[in-house]
Protein backbone atom coordinates (compact mmCIF):
# COMPACT_ATOMS: atom_id res chain seq x y z
CA UNK A 1 0.00 0.00 0.00
CA UNK A 2 1.71 3.24 -0.68
CA UNK A 3 0.92 6.05 1.98
CA UNK A 4 -3.31 6.01 2.49
CA UNK A 5 -3.33 3.79 5.14
CA UNK A 6 -6.80 1.39 5.88
CA UNK A 7 -8.50 2.45 9.11
CA UNK A 8 -7.17 0.20 12.27
CA UNK A 9 -3.78 -0.04 11.83
CA UNK A 10 -1.76 1.45 14.64
CA UNK A 11 0.53 3.10 11.64
CA UNK A 12 -2.17 5.36 11.42
CA UNK A 13 -1.45 7.39 13.71
CA UNK A 14 1.98 9.10 11.83
CA UNK A 15 2.24 12.72 11.15
CA UNK A 16 3.34 13.93 8.56
CA UNK A 17 2.70 10.88 6.38
CA UNK A 18 5.43 9.06 4.77
CA UNK A 19 5.93 8.31 1.30
CA UNK A 20 5.03 4.31 1.83
CA UNK A 21 3.64 2.23 4.43
CA UNK A 22 3.40 -1.12 3.97
CA UNK A 23 1.37 -2.43 7.20
CA UNK A 24 2.28 -6.23 8.54
CA UNK A 25 0.74 -8.86 10.52
CA UNK A 26 2.19 -9.12 13.91
CA UNK A 27 3.77 -6.69 16.39
CA UNK A 28 6.86 -5.98 18.60
CA UNK A 29 6.99 -5.57 21.98
CA UNK A 30 9.65 -3.54 23.85
CA UNK A 31 9.90 -4.80 27.05
CA UNK A 32 13.51 -4.57 29.75
CA UNK A 33 15.42 -6.55 28.10
CA UNK A 34 15.13 -4.59 24.49
CA UNK A 35 18.31 -2.24 23.98
CA UNK A 36 18.63 0.63 21.28
CA UNK A 37 21.65 -0.59 18.90
CA UNK A 38 23.99 1.65 17.63
CA UNK A 39 25.30 -0.08 14.45
CA UNK A 40 27.25 0.87 11.42
CA UNK A 41 28.13 4.95 11.65
CA UNK A 42 26.49 5.41 14.85
CA UNK A 43 27.87 6.57 17.85
CA UNK A 44 26.00 5.21 20.87
CA UNK A 45 26.37 9.00 22.36
CA UNK A 46 25.03 10.23 19.04
CA UNK A 47 22.33 12.70 20.08
CA UNK A 48 20.07 10.39 17.78
CA UNK A 49 20.36 7.43 20.27
CA UNK A 50 19.94 9.33 23.20
CA UNK A 51 16.62 10.97 22.12
CA UNK A 52 15.55 7.80 20.89
CA UNK A 53 16.37 6.32 24.45
CA UNK A 54 14.67 9.25 26.14
CA UNK A 55 11.38 8.98 23.99
CA UNK A 56 11.05 5.81 24.04
CA UNK A 57 10.84 5.87 27.77
CA UNK A 58 8.29 8.64 28.05
CA UNK A 59 6.41 6.86 25.84
CA UNK A 60 6.20 3.28 27.47
CA UNK A 61 7.97 3.89 31.23
CA UNK A 62 11.53 1.78 29.99
CA UNK A 63 14.92 2.91 30.34
CA UNK A 64 16.90 0.97 27.35
CA UNK A 65 20.43 0.77 27.24
CA UNK A 66 22.31 1.37 24.14
CA UNK A 67 24.80 -1.17 22.85
CA UNK A 68 27.01 -1.80 19.83
CA UNK A 69 26.64 -5.13 19.90
CA UNK A 70 24.72 -7.03 16.96
CA UNK A 71 21.05 -6.98 17.23
CA UNK A 72 19.30 -9.28 19.67
CA UNK A 73 15.92 -9.77 19.74
CA UNK A 74 13.50 -7.13 20.62
CA UNK A 75 16.20 -4.67 20.24
CA UNK A 76 15.49 -1.72 18.37
CA UNK A 77 18.66 -1.14 15.98
CA UNK A 78 19.39 1.90 14.02
CA UNK A 79 22.43 2.13 11.94
CA UNK A 80 23.87 4.34 8.66
CA UNK A 81 24.14 2.92 5.26
CA UNK A 82 25.73 5.98 2.82
CA UNK A 83 25.25 3.59 -0.06
CA UNK A 84 21.28 4.25 0.63
CA UNK A 85 21.70 8.14 -0.23
CA UNK A 86 20.55 7.63 -3.66
CA UNK A 87 17.14 6.11 -2.46
CA UNK A 88 16.85 7.90 1.27
CA UNK A 89 18.57 11.06 0.15
CA UNK A 90 19.73 13.74 3.19
CA UNK A 91 16.20 12.98 5.29
CA UNK A 92 14.66 10.02 4.05
CA UNK A 93 14.86 6.72 5.73
CA UNK A 94 14.15 3.19 5.69
CA UNK A 95 11.95 1.53 9.32
CA UNK A 96 11.05 -1.78 9.03
CA UNK A 97 9.13 -3.29 12.42
CA UNK A 98 8.47 -7.07 12.55
CA UNK A 99 7.74 -9.16 15.31
CA UNK A 100 11.47 -9.97 16.38
CA UNK A 101 13.25 -6.50 16.33
CA UNK A 102 13.19 -2.78 14.65
CA UNK A 103 15.42 -0.99 12.24
CA UNK A 104 16.09 2.29 10.95
CA UNK A 105 18.12 2.60 8.36
CA UNK A 106 19.13 5.89 6.33
CA UNK A 107 22.15 7.51 4.57
CA UNK A 108 22.57 10.48 6.84
CA UNK A 109 22.01 11.43 10.63
CA UNK A 110 19.00 13.77 9.55
CA UNK A 111 17.44 11.01 8.25
CA UNK A 112 17.68 8.23 11.17
CA UNK A 113 16.58 11.07 13.16
CA UNK A 114 13.74 11.40 10.89
CA UNK A 115 12.85 7.66 11.03
CA UNK A 116 13.00 7.57 15.08
CA UNK A 117 10.94 10.36 15.02
CA UNK A 118 8.13 8.14 12.98
CA UNK A 119 9.25 4.86 15.30
CA UNK A 120 8.41 7.34 18.44
CA UNK A 121 4.85 7.83 17.04
CA UNK A 122 4.15 4.31 16.34
CA UNK A 123 3.63 3.93 20.05
CA UNK A 124 -0.18 4.00 21.56
CA UNK A 125 1.45 6.44 24.55
CA UNK A 126 -2.09 6.57 26.41
CA UNK A 127 -1.65 3.15 27.05
CA UNK A 128 1.97 3.38 28.22
CA UNK A 129 3.06 -0.40 26.74
CA UNK A 130 5.49 -1.51 24.39
CA UNK A 131 3.59 -2.48 21.30
CA UNK A 132 4.49 -1.29 18.17
CA UNK A 133 3.00 -2.24 14.89
CA UNK A 134 4.49 -4.50 12.44
CA UNK A 135 5.61 -2.25 9.09
CA UNK A 136 7.57 -1.34 6.53
CA UNK A 137 7.78 2.15 5.54
CA UNK A 138 10.03 3.92 3.21
CA UNK A 139 9.80 7.60 3.78
CA UNK A 140 11.42 10.77 2.50
CA UNK A 141 10.18 14.66 2.15
CA UNK A 142 9.03 15.96 -0.65
CA UNK A 143 10.56 19.59 0.55
CA UNK A 144 13.73 20.42 2.29
CA UNK A 145 12.55 23.49 3.94
CA UNK A 146 10.07 23.00 6.70
CA UNK A 147 10.05 25.56 9.25
CA UNK A 148 8.13 27.79 12.01
CA UNK A 149 8.82 31.89 12.29
CA UNK A 150 8.79 32.83 15.94
CA UNK A 151 8.54 36.70 16.25
CA UNK A 152 10.24 37.56 19.58
CA UNK A 153 10.69 41.18 18.39
CA UNK A 154 6.91 42.64 18.73
CA UNK A 155 7.11 40.46 22.28
CA UNK A 156 10.11 39.01 23.73
CA UNK A 157 10.18 35.35 24.09
CA UNK A 158 13.14 33.97 26.00
CA UNK A 159 15.62 30.95 25.48
CA UNK A 160 13.74 28.47 27.71
CA UNK A 161 10.55 29.46 25.30
CA UNK A 162 12.48 29.51 22.38
CA UNK A 163 14.16 25.67 23.15
CA UNK A 164 10.60 24.28 23.71
CA UNK A 165 9.40 25.78 20.68
CA UNK A 166 12.18 23.69 18.76
CA UNK A 167 11.15 20.81 20.70
CA UNK A 168 7.57 20.92 19.93
CA UNK A 169 8.25 21.51 15.95
CA UNK A 170 10.60 19.04 15.91
CA UNK A 171 8.57 16.27 16.93
CA UNK A 172 6.69 16.48 13.11
CA UNK A 173 9.73 16.74 11.64
CA UNK A 174 9.96 20.34 10.90
CA UNK A 175 13.67 21.68 10.56
CA UNK A 176 13.82 25.81 10.07
CA UNK A 177 13.45 27.92 13.19
CA UNK A 178 13.30 31.54 11.68
CA UNK A 179 13.38 33.71 14.25
CA UNK A 180 12.48 37.47 13.63
CA UNK A 181 14.66 39.10 15.59
CA UNK A 182 14.89 43.07 15.21
CA UNK A 183 11.14 45.00 14.48
CA UNK A 184 10.39 48.35 14.75
CA UNK A 185 9.23 47.60 18.34
CA UNK A 186 12.29 45.79 20.06
CA UNK A 187 16.17 44.31 18.83
CA UNK A 188 16.41 41.39 19.90
CA UNK A 189 20.52 40.24 19.59
CA UNK A 190 23.27 41.92 21.45
CA UNK A 191 25.52 42.54 19.03
CA UNK A 192 29.72 43.16 19.48
CA UNK A 193 30.56 46.75 19.23
CA UNK A 194 27.10 48.19 19.47
CA UNK A 195 25.91 48.24 22.57
CA UNK A 196 22.41 50.57 21.87
CA UNK A 197 20.90 48.14 20.28
CA UNK A 198 20.06 46.44 23.15
CA UNK A 199 20.81 48.99 25.60
CA UNK A 200 17.96 51.24 23.67
CA UNK A 201 16.08 48.82 21.77
CA UNK A 202 15.84 46.03 23.38
CA UNK A 203 13.96 48.11 26.01
CA UNK A 204 10.83 48.29 24.05
CA UNK A 205 7.66 46.23 22.93
CA UNK A 206 4.09 46.08 21.65
CA UNK A 207 1.76 48.06 24.19
CA UNK A 208 4.43 49.02 26.31
CA UNK A 209 4.78 45.22 27.56
CA UNK A 210 8.72 44.34 28.24
CA UNK A 211 11.31 43.77 26.03
CA UNK A 212 14.25 41.51 26.12
CA UNK A 213 16.96 40.56 24.05
CA UNK A 214 19.47 37.26 23.50
CA UNK A 215 22.97 37.79 24.74
CA UNK A 216 25.60 36.12 22.19
CA UNK A 217 25.88 33.10 24.24
CA UNK A 218 21.89 32.64 24.23
CA UNK A 219 21.80 32.98 20.79
CA UNK A 220 24.85 29.68 20.37
CA UNK A 221 22.84 27.80 22.94
CA UNK A 222 19.35 28.29 20.86
CA UNK A 223 21.12 27.03 17.77
CA UNK A 224 23.04 24.33 19.71
CA UNK A 225 19.63 23.15 20.67
CA UNK A 226 18.01 23.13 17.45
CA UNK A 227 20.87 21.43 16.18
CA UNK A 228 20.86 18.34 18.61
CA UNK A 229 17.10 18.40 17.30
CA UNK A 230 18.06 18.71 13.29
CA UNK A 231 16.27 21.85 13.00
CA UNK A 232 18.36 24.89 11.74
CA UNK A 233 18.47 28.26 12.76
CA UNK A 234 17.46 30.83 10.20
CA UNK A 235 18.16 34.58 11.94
CA UNK A 236 16.38 37.56 10.43
CA UNK A 237 17.23 41.12 10.86
CA UNK A 238 14.98 42.91 9.31
CA UNK A 239 16.38 45.81 6.59
CA UNK A 240 15.99 48.64 5.50
CA UNK A 241 12.39 48.67 7.00
CA UNK A 242 11.24 47.65 10.02
CA UNK A 243 13.64 49.20 11.93
CA UNK A 244 12.50 51.96 14.10
CA UNK A 245 14.27 50.04 17.17
CA UNK A 246 17.59 50.47 15.42
CA UNK A 247 17.36 53.66 14.65
CA UNK A 248 15.99 54.69 17.96
CA UNK A 249 19.25 53.52 19.59
CA UNK A 250 22.18 54.90 17.47
CA UNK A 251 21.96 58.45 16.59
CA UNK A 252 24.42 57.74 13.65
CA UNK A 253 21.87 55.89 11.48
CA UNK A 254 19.68 58.47 11.00
CA UNK A 255 20.07 61.23 8.19
CA UNK A 256 19.42 64.27 10.21
CA UNK A 257 21.67 62.31 13.54
CA UNK A 258 18.45 62.43 15.62
CA UNK A 259 17.12 59.32 17.40
CA UNK A 260 13.68 58.86 16.54
CA UNK A 261 11.48 57.57 19.76
CA UNK A 262 10.67 54.12 20.58
CA UNK A 263 7.69 52.80 19.17
CA UNK A 264 5.27 50.33 21.07
CA UNK A 265 2.72 50.58 18.32
CA UNK A 266 1.42 47.88 15.32
CA UNK A 267 1.65 50.11 12.12
CA UNK A 268 3.74 48.92 9.59
CA UNK A 269 6.49 50.84 6.66
CA UNK A 270 7.02 54.10 8.54
CA UNK A 271 10.81 53.61 9.44
CA UNK A 272 13.86 53.02 6.76
CA UNK A 273 17.54 52.66 7.23
CA UNK A 274 19.20 54.88 4.69
CA UNK A 275 22.62 54.08 2.66
CA UNK A 276 23.72 57.86 3.25
CA UNK A 277 23.15 58.26 7.50
CA UNK A 278 26.93 57.62 8.18
CA UNK A 279 26.63 54.56 10.29
CA UNK A 280 24.71 52.32 7.71
CA UNK A 281 27.32 50.85 5.91
CA UNK A 282 29.44 49.60 9.24
CA UNK A 283 26.11 48.55 10.79
CA UNK A 284 24.90 46.06 8.10
CA UNK A 285 28.57 44.89 7.95
CA UNK A 286 29.04 44.19 11.82
CA UNK A 287 25.23 42.88 12.07
CA UNK A 288 25.69 40.66 8.54
CA UNK A 289 29.66 39.49 10.16
CA UNK A 290 28.49 38.43 13.23
CA UNK A 291 25.12 36.64 11.89
CA UNK A 292 27.14 34.42 9.85
CA UNK A 293 30.14 34.26 12.53
CA UNK A 294 27.25 32.40 15.18
CA UNK A 295 24.73 30.84 12.70
CA UNK A 296 26.19 27.30 11.67
CA UNK A 297 23.05 27.26 8.37
CA UNK A 298 23.50 28.15 5.39
CA UNK A 299 21.13 31.11 5.24
CA UNK A 300 20.77 34.42 6.88
CA UNK A 301 17.26 36.78 6.22
CA UNK A 302 17.44 39.89 5.61
CA UNK A 303 14.09 40.72 5.78
CA UNK A 304 13.33 43.27 2.80
CA UNK A 305 9.35 43.74 3.56
CA UNK A 306 7.11 46.84 3.54
CA UNK A 307 9.59 49.16 3.00
CA UNK A 308 6.97 51.70 1.93
CA UNK A 309 9.82 54.43 3.37
CA UNK A 310 12.50 53.45 1.51
CA UNK A 311 12.88 55.48 -2.26
CA UNK A 312 12.27 52.02 -4.82
CA UNK A 313 15.96 52.72 -6.14
CA UNK A 314 17.41 53.30 -2.78
CA UNK A 315 15.38 49.79 -2.02
CA UNK A 316 17.29 48.09 -4.99
CA UNK A 317 20.85 49.60 -3.76
CA UNK A 318 19.78 48.18 -0.43
CA UNK A 319 19.38 45.06 -1.02
CA UNK A 320 22.09 44.33 -3.14
CA UNK A 321 24.44 45.55 -0.35
CA UNK A 322 22.42 42.57 1.92
CA UNK A 323 23.24 39.89 -0.92
CA UNK A 324 26.72 41.24 -1.40
CA UNK A 325 27.76 41.01 2.33
CA UNK A 326 25.93 37.50 3.03
CA UNK A 327 27.93 36.02 0.40
CA UNK A 328 31.01 37.55 1.53
CA UNK A 329 30.44 35.01 4.53
CA UNK A 330 29.82 32.32 2.07
CA UNK A 331 26.29 32.19 3.01
CA UNK A 332 22.68 32.98 1.34
CA UNK A 333 20.39 35.02 1.27
CA UNK A 334 16.72 35.09 2.50
CA UNK A 335 14.12 37.59 1.84
CA UNK A 336 10.22 38.42 2.07
CA UNK A 337 8.59 38.51 -1.54
CA UNK A 338 9.33 42.30 -1.58
CA UNK A 339 13.22 41.19 -2.71
CA UNK A 340 12.21 39.93 -5.92
CA UNK A 341 12.37 43.36 -7.57
CA UNK A 342 16.27 43.57 -6.38
CA UNK A 343 18.56 41.44 -8.85
CA UNK A 344 18.95 38.68 -6.93
CA UNK A 345 21.52 35.40 -7.30
CA UNK A 346 19.94 32.46 -8.37
CA UNK A 347 20.66 30.49 -4.63
CA UNK A 348 18.66 33.79 -2.87
CA UNK A 349 15.28 32.15 -0.89
CA UNK A 350 12.09 34.59 -2.36
CA UNK A 351 9.92 34.08 1.11
CA UNK A 352 6.47 34.39 -0.46
CA UNK A 353 3.53 35.80 1.88
CA UNK A 354 1.00 37.51 -0.04
CA UNK A 355 0.84 38.85 -3.47
CA UNK A 356 1.88 35.85 -6.03
CA UNK A 357 2.35 38.62 -8.60
CA UNK A 358 5.13 40.19 -6.55
CA UNK A 359 7.01 36.72 -5.71
CA UNK A 360 6.28 36.10 -9.53
CA UNK A 361 8.83 38.99 -10.28
CA UNK A 362 11.74 36.88 -9.18
CA UNK A 363 14.23 36.03 -11.98
CA UNK A 364 13.73 32.75 -13.62
CA UNK A 365 16.06 30.66 -11.66
CA UNK A 366 14.89 31.80 -8.19
CA UNK A 367 14.00 29.48 -5.80
CA UNK A 368 10.79 29.71 -2.89
CA UNK A 369 9.78 29.63 0.33
CA UNK A 370 6.24 29.18 0.38
CA UNK A 371 4.35 31.21 3.43
CA UNK A 372 0.75 32.02 1.91
CA UNK A 373 -0.83 34.14 4.86
CA UNK A 374 -3.79 32.65 3.90
CA UNK A 375 -2.73 29.58 4.75
CA UNK A 376 -0.12 29.78 7.14
CA UNK A 377 -0.42 32.54 9.38
CA UNK A 378 -0.42 31.48 12.72
CA UNK A 379 -0.95 35.02 13.90
CA UNK A 380 -5.13 34.57 12.13
CA UNK A 381 -7.83 33.52 14.40
CA UNK A 382 -8.54 29.87 13.98
CA UNK A 383 -11.82 30.67 13.73
CA UNK A 384 -14.29 34.40 14.62
CA UNK A 385 -14.83 33.16 18.19
CA UNK A 386 -10.91 33.09 19.49
CA UNK A 387 -9.82 34.85 21.81
CA UNK A 388 -6.67 35.56 20.11
CA UNK A 389 -5.21 36.10 17.07
CA UNK A 390 -5.83 38.60 14.09
CA UNK A 391 -8.44 38.81 11.21
CA UNK A 392 -6.38 40.53 7.94
CA UNK A 393 -5.60 37.52 6.18
CA UNK A 394 -8.87 35.41 7.50
CA UNK A 395 -9.68 32.77 9.83
CA UNK A 396 -7.10 30.19 9.40
CA UNK A 397 -8.79 26.90 10.47
CA UNK A 398 -7.56 23.12 10.67
CA UNK A 399 -8.64 22.50 7.52
CA UNK A 400 -7.52 25.70 5.79
CA UNK A 401 -4.08 24.93 7.13
CA UNK A 402 -3.81 22.06 5.64
CA UNK A 403 -5.78 22.29 2.60
CA UNK A 404 -2.95 23.99 0.07
CA UNK A 405 -0.77 23.14 -2.77
CA UNK A 406 2.69 24.99 -2.29
CA UNK A 407 3.19 24.49 -6.27
CA UNK A 408 -0.28 26.08 -6.92
CA UNK A 409 0.64 29.71 -6.09
CA UNK A 410 2.50 31.26 -8.00
CA UNK A 411 2.12 30.69 -11.98
CA UNK A 412 5.25 28.43 -13.43
CA UNK A 413 6.97 28.03 -10.07
CA UNK A 414 6.41 24.03 -9.50
CA UNK A 415 8.32 21.74 -7.20
CA UNK A 416 11.81 21.88 -8.48
CA UNK A 417 11.56 25.64 -7.48
CA UNK A 418 9.83 25.52 -4.12
CA UNK A 419 12.38 25.22 -1.05
CA UNK A 420 9.95 24.52 0.98
CA UNK A 421 7.11 25.90 3.42
CA UNK A 422 7.06 28.10 6.25
CA UNK A 423 4.24 28.82 9.06
CA UNK A 424 5.07 32.61 10.93
CA UNK A 425 3.78 33.36 14.20
CA UNK A 426 3.54 37.29 14.04
CA UNK A 427 3.27 38.54 17.89
CA UNK A 428 1.75 41.89 17.91
CA UNK A 429 -1.25 40.44 19.45
CA UNK A 430 0.92 37.20 21.29
CA UNK A 431 1.91 38.07 25.30
CA UNK A 432 2.17 34.98 26.72
CA UNK A 433 3.52 31.49 25.99
CA UNK A 434 0.46 30.06 26.38
CA UNK A 435 -0.90 31.99 23.97
CA UNK A 436 2.26 31.08 21.34
CA UNK A 437 1.04 27.41 21.90
CA UNK A 438 -2.59 27.83 21.08
CA UNK A 439 -2.10 29.50 18.21
CA UNK A 440 0.94 27.14 16.93
CA UNK A 441 -0.64 24.04 17.92
CA UNK A 442 -1.71 22.07 15.95
CA UNK A 443 -1.51 24.01 13.01
CA UNK A 444 2.18 24.08 12.47
CA UNK A 445 1.44 19.53 12.29
CA UNK A 446 -1.01 20.58 9.10
CA UNK A 447 2.09 22.43 7.91
CA UNK A 448 4.57 19.57 8.79
CA UNK A 449 2.56 17.44 6.43
CA UNK A 450 2.09 20.22 3.59
CA UNK A 451 5.54 20.48 3.30
CA UNK A 452 6.63 16.68 3.69
CA UNK A 453 3.71 14.29 2.29
CA UNK A 454 3.48 14.06 -1.61
CA UNK A 455 0.20 16.30 -2.42
CA UNK A 456 -1.30 13.22 -3.91
CA UNK A 457 -1.28 11.49 -0.77
CA UNK A 458 -3.34 14.09 1.56
CA UNK A 459 -6.54 14.23 2.28
CA UNK A 460 -7.85 15.78 4.66
CA UNK A 461 -10.27 13.04 5.58
CA UNK A 462 -7.82 10.97 5.95
CA UNK A 463 -5.60 13.55 8.18
CA UNK A 464 -8.27 14.78 10.46
CA UNK A 465 -8.35 11.55 12.83
CA UNK A 466 -4.10 11.52 12.46
CA UNK A 467 -3.82 15.02 13.84
CA UNK A 468 -6.39 14.33 16.71
CA UNK A 469 -4.09 11.66 17.85
CA UNK A 470 -1.45 14.38 18.17
CA UNK A 471 -3.47 17.12 19.31
CA UNK A 472 -4.52 14.59 22.56
CA UNK A 473 -0.54 13.79 22.93
CA UNK A 474 0.77 17.70 23.20
CA UNK A 475 -2.53 18.35 25.65
CA UNK A 476 -0.83 15.18 27.17
CA UNK A 477 2.03 16.92 27.87
CA UNK A 478 0.92 20.51 28.55
CA UNK A 479 0.85 22.11 25.18
CA UNK A 480 -2.47 24.51 25.11
CA UNK A 481 -3.48 23.38 21.91
CA UNK A 482 -6.31 24.73 20.05
CA UNK A 483 -9.48 22.22 20.43
CA UNK A 484 -11.91 22.68 17.64
CA UNK A 485 -15.36 21.83 18.03
CA UNK A 486 -16.28 18.30 16.93
CA UNK A 487 -16.88 17.78 13.48
C1 LIG B 1 2.85 41.42 7.73
S1 LIG B 1 4.52 39.19 6.70
C2 LIG B 1 4.16 41.56 8.08
C3 LIG B 1 4.52 41.63 9.51
C4 LIG B 1 3.31 41.68 10.37
C5 LIG B 1 2.27 40.69 9.90
C6 LIG B 1 1.08 40.61 10.77
C7 LIG B 1 5.48 40.33 6.57
C8 LIG B 1 6.61 40.06 5.74
N1 LIG B 1 5.22 41.48 7.20
O1 LIG B 1 5.34 42.76 9.73
O2 LIG B 1 3.70 41.35 11.67
O3 LIG B 1 1.89 41.05 8.60
O4 LIG B 1 0.23 39.56 10.44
Amino acid sequence: MTGRLGGGHQSDRLVPLPQQVTPRDGSLVIGAHSRVVAGNGVDPMDPVVVHLVADVQSATGLHLRRTIEPPARGDIAVRIDPASSSRHGDEGYELTIGNDGAEVVAATRHGLWNGTRTLVQLFSHSAHDGELPAVHIVDRPRFEWRGAMLDVARHFFGVDHVLRFVELMARFKLNRLHLHLSDDQGWRLAIDGWPALTGVGASSAVGGDYGGFFSRADYLEIVAHAALHFVTVVPEIDMPGHTNAALASVPELNLDGVTPPLYTGTEVGFSSLHLAAPATRRFVHDVIAQLAADTPGEYLHVGGDEAHSTDHSAYLEFVALLQREVHSHGKQMVGWEEIAAAPLAPATLVQHWLHAAVAAGAPSGARFVMSPARHTYLDMKHTPDCRVGRRWAGFIDLATAYGWDPAALIDGVGDDRIAGVEAPLWTEKVVSFADVEHLCYPRLACLAEVGWTAQALRTWDDFRPRLQVHSDRLAAIGVNVYGPPAD
